[in-house]
């Protein structure tokens, strides 16, 4: 590839002889040539700008010394194609997938640092009209630099490194935060072990290449999240599986294809209504097909009624997380437009709790809380969400009752979907039991996590709202 740059400042770019660039362009991979805009002057005060018609501050850069510099390189490098880049605040962001095709596609690049208040605007458009020439107005970000000659220096160095041969070790690229994945790079570590007191996360020293892999797509989508909700907003609905969606949901986020915000919060006494309506909502989309619908109904008249929500808010040994979601449309700030999706409800308590009836107590023992509800509106059924809820509501749990170790539930046992749901989020079967809905008899088993042995995992910690 041959670069020419030119610039009112050609010394700024010594820059590019030092390190990998210098070696690039030593072994011929690369041409580079750095030209003195005021060389193409006629007078003598070598003169490049001049005061902006129609008035204001600043001064603008000569279209005329340009024109003749612009074509001078041109015509020396010969190329079928040039890629003109011109650097200005006012340009299109410049993206590694853009960097990518000059690297794959340009044999010609003349980038054209500008200074002042810019280059008059008719040196863009002449060379547009030269079909030989793409015209290429570009910005590193919304800031304003003195000038192109930092922007050219970061134009050519994305671009050389991806040149075929400049890089050592082509797989340093290919994990590289924007390439593939859409996602932020993890975070690296080396030794020593302990630095000023920091740790390196012992998982990256368990020689788990599996732990490890898992752990750095976490970290990777936290931190996109945190810092770069534009880009999870962009991602392809198949570049994430369930246990991505899940950290996504947790952090806020159900990105494509549903694009919209979610939130989790701890529902606050006098929230009956909300509740109630909630509960009663999704609890026929959980019944088993064949349960008599005066049976559901009467289940949700006793046990779901805004009475007994009064009596399951007014006990501080209660926790009920909501989940709601807001369409991506808006910004979040209307509290109104957001919906509730699901909710748990854990019974947990003082030092010692049991879970509530005979025959959970002897499943699960002492120190162990009881997940009574745990609805999702079926519309959200893969998406993640679930998972995001169920682990949210056990780290609010933590947050609360930290003497708990344990968690028990009872699901019916024709429903395979919530089994396994369970069973993925580390519940294990640890008995029977029957449940009344309606005075009907349902054969219900009894599951128990340990968080000793399953930890609450760190992204479903500290969402709270
Ligand atoms: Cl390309 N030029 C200038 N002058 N300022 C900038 C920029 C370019 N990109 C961000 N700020």
């Amino acid at each position: 590839m041959r670069i020419d740059i030119i610039s009112i400042f050609p010394q700024f770019f010594d820059c590019l002889d030092v390190s990998l660039m210098g070696k690039a362009r030593s072994s011929g991979l690369l041409q580079t040539h750095v030209w003195d805009l005021r060389d193409w002057t006629q007078d003598v005060h070598r003169t490049v700008d001049r005061a902006p018609a129609g008035g204001g501050a600043g001064m603008v850069m000569k279209p005329d010394v340009w024109g003749k510099a612009i074509d001078q390189v041109i015509e020396q490098a010969g190329a079928a194609k040039t890629v003109l880049a011109i650097p200005t605040p006012s340009g299109i962001p410049l993206t590694q997938s853009q960097v990518r095709d000059l690297a794959e596609n340009t044999e010609h690049l003349v980038v054209a640092c500008g200074r002042y208040e810019g280059i008059d605007q008719r040196v863009g458009q002449y060379y547009q009209q030269n079909t030989e020439v793409q015209v290429l107005p570009f910005s590193l970000g919304d800031y304003v630099l003195n000038g192109g000659e930092v922007a050219a220096v970061a134009l050519v160095e994305a671009t050389c490194r991806l040149l075929e041969g400049f890089v050592g070790n082509p797989n340093s690229l290919v994990e590289e935060s924007y390439e593939l994945s859409g996602l932020l790079e993890y975070p690296a570590y080396t030794q020593p072990a302990t630095w000023r007191g920091l740790e390196i996360p012992p998982v990256l020293l368990s020689g788990d290449h599996q732990k490890v892999k898992k752990w750095r797509r976490q970290q990777s989508l936290m931190l996109t999240a945190e810092r770069r909700p534009d880009l999870i907003w962009k991602l392809a609905p198949d570049v994430l599986v369930k246990s991505d969606r899940e950290i996504l949901a947790a952090r806020g986020f159900l990105p494509a294809p549903y694009r919209q915000q979610v939130r989790f919060r701890r529902a606050q006494p006098g929230e009956t209504v909300t509740c109630s309506a909630i509960a009663s909502r999704l609890f026929p989309q959980a019944c088993p097909k064949d349960l008599p619908e005066e049976a559901i109904a009467c289940f949700i008249e006793d046990e779901l009624s805004e009475a007994a929500f009064k009596a399951y808010l007014d006990d501080p040994n209660n926790l009920i997380i909501l989940v709601e979601v807001a369409p991506v449309t808006q910004t979040g700030t209307d509290d109104t437009a957001w919906e509730t999706a699901g909710y748990t409800l854990i019974e947990a308590g003082a030092p010692g709790f049991l879970p509530p009836e005979e025959n959970l107590m002897q499943s699960g023992g002492k120190n162990c809380a009881y997940l009574s509800k745990c609805y999702l509106d079926a519309c959200w059924h893969g998406s993640g969400l679930a998972g995001a809820m169920l682990e949210v509501s056990h780290a609010y749990l933590q947050e609360s009752f930290p003497h708990l170790t344990k968690i028990c539930l009872g699901t019916n046992r024709e429903n395979r979907q919530a089994l396994k749901f369970y069973r993925h989020h580390g519940y294990r079967k640890c008995g029977r039991r029957t449940f009344l809905v309606g005075g009907i008899e349902n054969l219900d088993v009894i599951a128990v996590r340990d968080f000793t042995a399953c930890q609450v995992p760190s992204w479903a910690q500290n969402v709270a709202q």
